[in-house]
């Protein structure tokens, strides 16, 4: 039953065609298949092979490479808002993608996960500065600032997480609230996190909650 679904799924994305693919997700979830179970084995794969796909061929169809983002996207933020609410939160993240960086799908897909781990997120969207990441740690109480950077511009910018760093240590921070970084740019060069002053970093959702939950743990009494 489910390689039917990922078939029709992939097959819908292959094609751009959206209402396609919501159709494939809405009988997927009528037959009971779990939102969470929608996210992790139809929409990340799928964005995955397509991806593959897209980096084989680089005179790729741009539309193909919008719509793959732009589907999975709107999916994902779908079925986002149907995961098990947590009974209790342990703990608060502000996240949001690097200063320049306009992609927004692997950070909505941590915000997911990170959700379904009772994880409370600020999600501060796309293109977001050094300023305004801490700034609202500190107004909203969180614990880990998270930054997503998909380019390589964009991870190792002064404005970027190397900036998050320099605020968090000019303001005496540095105990209170954590630095976790990922994107594309991270999987090229493990040690990259190291470089851009952050505490942690991880090569996709389901690590990086678990990354980011560990960081919690180590703020929170
Ligand atoms: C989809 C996509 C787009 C879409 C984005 C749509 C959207 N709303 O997000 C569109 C078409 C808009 C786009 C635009 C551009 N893109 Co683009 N894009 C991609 C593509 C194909 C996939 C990115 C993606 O969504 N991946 C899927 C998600 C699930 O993966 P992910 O983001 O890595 O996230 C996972 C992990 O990294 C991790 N993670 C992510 N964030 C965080 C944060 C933390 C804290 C942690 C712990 C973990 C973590 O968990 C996530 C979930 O598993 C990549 C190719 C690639 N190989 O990545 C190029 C790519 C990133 N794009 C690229 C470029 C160059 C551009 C443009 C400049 C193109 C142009 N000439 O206009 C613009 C830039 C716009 C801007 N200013 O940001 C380059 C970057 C090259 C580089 N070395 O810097 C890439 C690598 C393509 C390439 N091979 O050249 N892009």
């Amino acid at each position: 039953m489910l390689d039917a679904y990922i078939q029709s799924y992939n097959q819908a994305v292959f094609e751009t065609d959206k209402p396609a693919a919501l159709e494939v997700v809405n009988q997927a979830l009528s037959d009971g298949l779990s939102p969470e179970d929608i996210v992790f084995k139809l929409v990340i794969p799928a964005v995955e092979l397509m991806m593959a796909l897209i980096e084989k061929d680089p005179d790729a169809n741009l539309a193909q490479h919008f719509m793959t983002a732009q589907i999975a996207a709107d999916v994902t933020e779908k079925m986002l808002e149907k995961f098990s609410k947590p009974p209790e939160m342990i703990g608060r993240v502000v996240i949001g993608a690097a200063y320049g960086d306009l992609h927004s799908l692997g950070k909505r897909i941590v915000s997911g996960c990170l959700k379904s781990l009772m994880v409370d997120v600020v999600d501060l969207g796309t293109n977001v500065s050094a300023e305004k990441f801490v700034d609202t740690a500190v107004t909203e109480n969180a614990q880990v600032i998270a930054v997503s950077a998909m380019m390589v511009h964009t991870a190792t910018s002064e404005k970027g997480s190397l900036g998050v760093r320099t605020l968090l240590q000019q303001r005496g921070l540095q105990q209170q609230i954590k630095l976790a970084v990922g994107g594309a740019p991270y999987r090229f060069d493990p040690e990259l996190y190291v470089k851009v002053g952050a505490d942690a970093w991880a090569p996709d959702g389901v690590t990086a909650a678990k990354v980011i939950v560990d960081l919690i743990r180590e703020v929170k009494p």
